[in-house]
């Protein structure tokens, strides 16, 4: 039976049907989950069955048909849990609500309401993110809330928001990309990251569009490209301006475009004239021929698309090289109609949705910015506070590791992330969590953060736990709750609202179900970039989704932006003048090689939730280094066997891969596990200046083979 020929199934006795989405990445495909309590034995039998929607067209990936089995694994958090003299003890909610509340009481009368810092994910649920950024600047009054989407979308979503004014994933619907004749892949691993997606490529190429793929490794997506530039890793923006100087010589400019619609044209022009081609061939490690080819493909295509992820964002000057991308796309005037458009690929399920409601440190709900007078009055009327309560802006998620290793926050409350193994420098920010008078931290899973907390609280996961997330494109989901939660378990904006009323702050946080969050998250957007105002449950239930901005209910919601302007000054987009730059921190005698950090297929993110999943552990069950066979032999190094990689922060102990597809200057480590492999005891935690993005995807190592000696 084909994929798309399975009937979605209907519950019976015997069968439980949940109807669900993944929880991982930002595609959001939907599927059903099925219990089968059918057999003799009494063990329930599970199977998932894709389900058709427009983004993933009935299609699931390999973590997605296992998604169901790290929440059903007997390994889920299921009570509240303290620790004492270094062992975790049962603990009833409310004992742990009193705790928490005279913990954070006592440190805020001692050293003020910034003691304490709130710390959130990109898989929380839009309401739960709109719950916990309220919850600090409401219930706790403090500055200091960020997330983990700070290393995953700050570098494009500053830059979209600089460029174009608004900073929403993709400007375009998927079923745009097969109308491009020329698609720029700049660090972007779609086959193994969002894989639903490649059939969007795969049908655009059979349509005879040419890919080209910018990565310094081969991987699954750049093996579909037509033209691979195989970048020096941190050399992006360079790279970006040799394209910019091919197309200007070229004459490959939608002159009208430039003209009519963006600014800095003249700026940018002078700064291009002055490059030299054979220079940026040098700093990039891509001959200057390859750079013409790839520039002249897509100035001269027709249509087409620019999508960049995390290989060119995770850099110490993500945002100018995103820019420097955007260059790209507005002098060509690709942009604001079918087949033209550019992607910043979200990461996580609601990393789209994550970053719009206030978990950022700036940010109110719907993108409001917390120091902006006009915008602290009108959400501070939405919350019924006085606009002087409102805390003002706090510092970026590495920042805030920073203040608890300053001990300036003394107490920490994590919801939806596992900071210990993905920030940068990770012996720097377990010293910091460990000095730390009170840790919490509200997940499902005993993630290696939570196993250093003072007090873990269970929440549900994503088959029990309902609300909305938005998707890559923008488009708002419904994702339905399924199941009941496990043991004590309760959702994360329960939690919240439960402890906002132990600290006295009840009255704010009047929310008896999860539709009565959003419809307060509705108005708190009202007017903002972000306006989900027009978005209500009974549209999400009866449409497949909505796209933001939707300011009315009668609105179809923006399925294609800028099409006619940009929300700047004057309707323009700005160009911007990069500078050749390089990453922070170069290579020496000492430490020799590049080390690049990035994903595989079967893992997500810090490996808590695939780790425990039994079908996705047995296809990577360790980490590894990929390295090219003459750099591994110049370093000893044989294949297959446990090598030591050391950087000035810290070593790992990784698996040798040799992998003739990655540049002899470059090793890759997967960022998916803890303790001695995780790869962010590596990396550098020096920040891009702008949107404070640690430079995750370059360091410099040095890797030797782990001798044992047997006695
Ligand atoms: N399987 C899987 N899928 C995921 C996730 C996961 O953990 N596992 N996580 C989700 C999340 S949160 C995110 S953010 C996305 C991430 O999605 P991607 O950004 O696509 O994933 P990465 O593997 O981090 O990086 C993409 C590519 O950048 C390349 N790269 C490294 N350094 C450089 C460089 O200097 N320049 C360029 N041009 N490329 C470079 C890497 O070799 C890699 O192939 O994936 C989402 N989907
Ligand atoms: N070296 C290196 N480091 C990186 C990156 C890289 O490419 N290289 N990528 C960065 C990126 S893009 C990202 S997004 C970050 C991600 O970094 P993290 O946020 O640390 O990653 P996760 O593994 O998703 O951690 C989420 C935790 O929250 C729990 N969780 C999941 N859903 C929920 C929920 O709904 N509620 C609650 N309360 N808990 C939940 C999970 O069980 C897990 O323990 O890592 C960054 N770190
Ligand atoms: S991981 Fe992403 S692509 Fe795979 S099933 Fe889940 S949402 Fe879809
Ligand atoms: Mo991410």
């Amino acid at each position: 039976m084909s994929l798309f020929a399975q009937q979605e199934q209907v519950a019976t006795d015997s069968l439980h049907v949940i109807d669900t989405q993944c929880p991982f990445c930002s595609v959001q495909c939907k599927m059903q989950v099925i219990e089968d309590r059918s057999a003799s034995d009494g063990k329930s039998v599970y199977s998932v069955v894709p389900k058709p929607n427009q983004a993933s067209e009935g299609r699931l990936c390999i973590k997605g048909m296992n998604a169901y089995q790290h929440v059903l694994t007997g390994e889920r958090l299921l009570h509240p849990m303290v620790k004492r003299n270094g062992r975790f003890e049962r603990m009833t909610w409310d004992d742990a609500y009193e705790l928490i509340v005279s913990k954070f009481n006592n440190l805020r009368e001692a050293y003020g309401n910034h003691t304490v810092g709130l710390y959130g994910g990109g898989s929380l649920t839009n309401e739960s993110a709109y719950v916990l950024g309220k919850f600090a600047r409401v219930a706790l009054q403090t500055k200091y809330i960020d997330y983990n989407g700070r290393f995953c979308m700050s570098a494009a979503a500053s830059a979209g928001v600089k460029v174009f004014g608004i900073d929403r994933g993709l400007t375009n619907q998927l079923s745009d990309i097969e109308l491009a004749e020329c698609i720029i892949l700049a660090g972007t691993n779609i086959a193994e990251c969002q894989p639903t997606l490649m059939p969007y490529f795969t049908r655009a190429k059979e349509k005879g569009a040419i890919l080209i793929a910018i990565d310094p490794r081969e991987t699954g997506t750049t093996r579909i490209s037509d033209i691979h530039l195989r970048v020096k890793p941190g050399m992006d923006a360079t790279l970006a301006n040799g394209m910019l100087k091919v197309l200007l010589e070229e004459g490959c400019l939608d002159e009208e475009f430039v003209a009519n619609r963006t600014t800095g044209f003249m700026e940018l022009k002078a700064h291009l004239d002055s490059l030299d081609m054979e220079e940026i061939a040098h700093l990039t490690g891509v001959p200057s021929q390859l750079i013409r080819k790839a520039a002249l493909s897509y100035g001269k295509a027709q249509t087409g698309m620019v999508f960049t992820a995390r290989g060119v964002e995770q850099q110490t000057d993500g945002h100018m090289a995103v820019r420097n991308f955007l260059n790209l796309v507005l002098l060509t005037g690709k942009i604001g109609k079918p087949g033209c458009g550019y992607g910043a690929v979200t990461g996580q399920g609601n990393g789209q949705g994550g970053r719009e409601h206030g978990q950022k440190a700036d940010q109110l709900p719907g993108y409001r910015l917390i120091e902006n007078p006009e915008d602290r009055a009108y959400v501070a009327n939405v919350w019924g506070i006085d606009p002087s309560e409102l805390p003002g802006k706090g510092v970026s998620a590495y920042e805030m590791m920073e203040k608890v290793h300053e001990q300036e926050i003394r107490a920490l409350f994590v919801m939806g992330s596992n900071p210990l193994v993905s920030n940068p420098n990770a012996n720097f920010v377990e010293e910091g969590l460990k000095k730390l008078d009170f840790l919490v931290v509200a997940d499902f899973l005993n993630s290696e953060t939570a196993q250093l907390a003072d007090l873990i609280l269970p929440v549900t996961a994503y088959l029990e736990n309902g609300g909305t997330l938005t998707n890559l494109e923008g488009r708002v989901l419904l994702r339905k709750s399924g199941r009941p939660a496990p043991g004590e378990a309760k959702h994360d904006w329960q939690v919240l609202c439960e402890l906002a009323e132990k600290l006295g702050r009840g009255e704010f946080f009047p929310f008896g179900q999860v539709e009565d969050v959003f419809n307060e998250l509705r108005l708190a957007s009202r007017g903002g970039t972000a306006d989900y105002y027009g978005i209500t449950y009974e549209r999400l239930r009866k449409e497949e989704g909505v796209y933001w901005p939707c300011p009315e209910e009668s609105h179809p919601g923006a399925k294609r932006l800028f099409e006619s302007t940009f929300p700047l000054p004057a309707g323009r987009a700005l160009l911007t003048t990069v500078e050749n730059h390089l990453p922070k921190e170069q290579t020496s005698e000492d430490f020799p090689l590049y080390l690049t950090t990035g994903r595989v297929l079967v893992h997500y993110l810090t490996g808590v939730q695939t780790r425990k999943s039994p079908s996705l552990a047995a296809r990577d069950v360790e980490s590894f280094m990929e390295i090219h066979p003459r750099t591994a032999k110049k370093h000893h190094i044989e294949d297959a066997t446990l090598v030591k990689l050391t950087s000035k922060r810290g070593e790992i102990y990784v698996r040798s891969r040799y992998s003739d597809a990655i540049r002899e200057d470059t090793v890759f480590v997967p960022m998916h596990w803890g303790d001695t492999q995780n790869v962010n005891k590596l990396t550098n935690d020096a920040l891009d200046p702008t949107c404070k993005m640690p430079g995750f995807k370059v360091c410099a190592v040095q890797v030797s083979p782990l001798v044992t000696e047997y006695v």
